[in-house]
């Protein structure tokens, strides 16, 4: 069964099993499919009205799916491997051990926010960005430049304290849980708020270059289950049905056949989290 950790208590062994894992499957050209499929999901959520991965109450259960997806990948590489979780409430500064060489590397030099250290760094050789949108061809960051502070504890309570997944119409601002912590009821708030402060390319359509998308999007899908633990009585998601451009209970989400938000709610199906 796998278990997903946060990142901070993580053994070095277990840190260097996700890197290695995470190295291969880029070398056999897997990861930057995951890249381009995020890439993609972005620009149909932005340029169509169907909101789907972002903007919509489907983002939970998209980015469920897609880290599922990804974490299958790993172990394929190595069954030990499992994605780990950053809670950026608490590990919240560019000296936590997530940005640490042995974890992601750190934060990018000021010429130009390339990342010089770490298994990620472009001068280590293994992490050339494919699918780009700008021509730099190495991992970006600049963390903590563009918001100097990532989101408290007291705003994910805030958050987790309301009893409504989401609310008509379902969209960017929506009144309830969903659209709180996606982060588009206030600028640059909750998850939106993380990718800036990373910035770089998980400022981007691209963000999944950057490894430490799959570590905040496992955090904020934590922070779904936990708020069903706190509101059991509530509906996991909403809509459940009749709502057009949105994902509905029981809808289809592309770019699977075979994944509805039915089908993601009990995340233990899949994974528990320590
Ligand atoms: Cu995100």
């Amino acid at each position: 069964m796998t278990v997903r950790k946060n990142q901070a208590n993580l053994t070095s062994a277990e840190k260097k099993a996700f890197v290695d894992a995470v190295l291969e499957v880029k070398r056999i050209g897997v990861y930057d499919e995951f890249v381009a499929a995020h890439r993609l999901r972005f620009a149909l959520d932005m340029n169509t009205g169907v909101y789907v991965g972002h903007f919509g109450p489907s983002f939970l259960p998209w980015h469920r799916k897609f880290l599922i997806d990804f974490e299958n990948e790993l172990q394929n590489v190595d069954p030990s491997v499992s994605i780990p979780y950053w809670d950026w409430t608490f590990d919240n500064t560019v000296a936590a051990s997530v940005w640490a060489p042995d974890l992601l590397g750190g934060t990018g030099r000021p010429l130009d926010d390339q990342v010089m250290d770490g298994p990620f760094a472009y001068s280590a050789g293994k992490w050339p960005i494919n699918i780009q949108v700008d021509s730099r061809p190495f991992l970006a960051r600049n963390l903590a430049y563009r918001v100097p502070t990532l989101p408290t504890r007291a705003e994910v309570d805030a958050a987790l304290a309301m009893p409504t997944y989401d609310s008509a119409p379902f969209r960017d601002g929506s009144a309830g849980f969903r659209s709180t912590l996606e982060g588009s009821a206030g600028y640059m708030s909750m998850h939106n708020r993380v990718h800036t402060w990373v910035w770089g390319q998980m400022e981007s359509s691209v963000s999944p270059n950057d490894p430490v998308f799959w570590l905040h999007h496992a955090f904020v899908d934590k922070l779904w289950a936990d708020w069903h633990a706190l509101h059991p009585t509530s509906a996991e998601y909403l809509p459940a049905g009749g709502t057009v451009d949105v994902i509905d209970l029981n809808e289809t989400m592309p770019p699977w056949t075979n994944t509805t938000p039915q089908s993601m709610l009990d995340h233990t199906l899949f994974y528990t989290y320590a």
